[in-house]
């Protein structure tokens, strides 16, 4: 299948499913999930649509395994700006993990540690590289590197999402070094 389309599919799912479901008429259900018939129908209806093998292709071959699919529901893993409950476990972090952003937004964080911004949970990788590749999103990307194993002996609840992504709170900036 052409790889554009398929990237096409994947940010359209990434829209509605964590951002915007209202936009095409989606109901989305307390833990994320959505009836997958009805988000082909209301993808046709708004003007793009696409295939149920189409879609199970841009979830397979996700690049970060944004999605999963459940029999005849989807939901995205996270990234939600949507309220929506996961209904992840607590688990415990490695010692460290990483947060990639860049330098404008060095300052504020040091003085203010990570917030959610306009998700639902600070995201944090397992290396460096993961961090640095989120970091380059915006621009000339910088690491930080979180002391995860001291902020869960202190009280601070992580968990981890299926693709690998660990979420939690907010980061305070004792937690963190350049
Ligand atoms: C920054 C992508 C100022 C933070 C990625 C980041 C990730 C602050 C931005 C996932 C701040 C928020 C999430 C503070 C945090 N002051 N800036 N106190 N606290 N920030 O996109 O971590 O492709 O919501 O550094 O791969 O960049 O969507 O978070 O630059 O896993 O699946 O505020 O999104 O995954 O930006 O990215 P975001 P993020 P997907």
């Amino acid at each position: 299948m052409d790889e554009r389309r398929t990237v096409k599919i994947s940010k359209y799912l990434a829209l509605h499913l964590r951002h915007r479901p209202e936009r095409i008429g989606l109901t989305v259900d307390a833990e994320g999930w959505a009836d997958v018939t009805e988000l082909l129908e209301a993808a046709t209806r708004h003007g793009f649509p696409f295939t149920r093998a189409e879609l199970e292709h841009a979830v397979a071959n996700n690049d970060k395994k944004r999605f999963e699919l459940d029999g005849d529901r989807i939901r995205a893993v996270q990234g939600h700006s949507i309220p929506v409950e996961l209904n992840l476990p607590p688990t415990p972090p490695p010692e460290f993990l990483y947060h990639g952003t860049v330098r404008r937004s060095l300052d504020s964080i040091l003085r203010n540690g990570l917030k959610p911004m306009g998700r639902h949970a600070v995201h944090l990788s397992p290396d460096r590289a993961t961090a640095r590749r989120v970091g380059a999103r915006r621009g000339r990307p910088v690491v930080l590197t979180v002391h995860a194993g001291r902020m869960a002996a202190d009280g601070h609840e992580f968990r981890v999402s299926s693709n690998e992504v660990w979420l939690v709170d907010s980061v305070p900036p004792e937690y963190l070094r350049e």
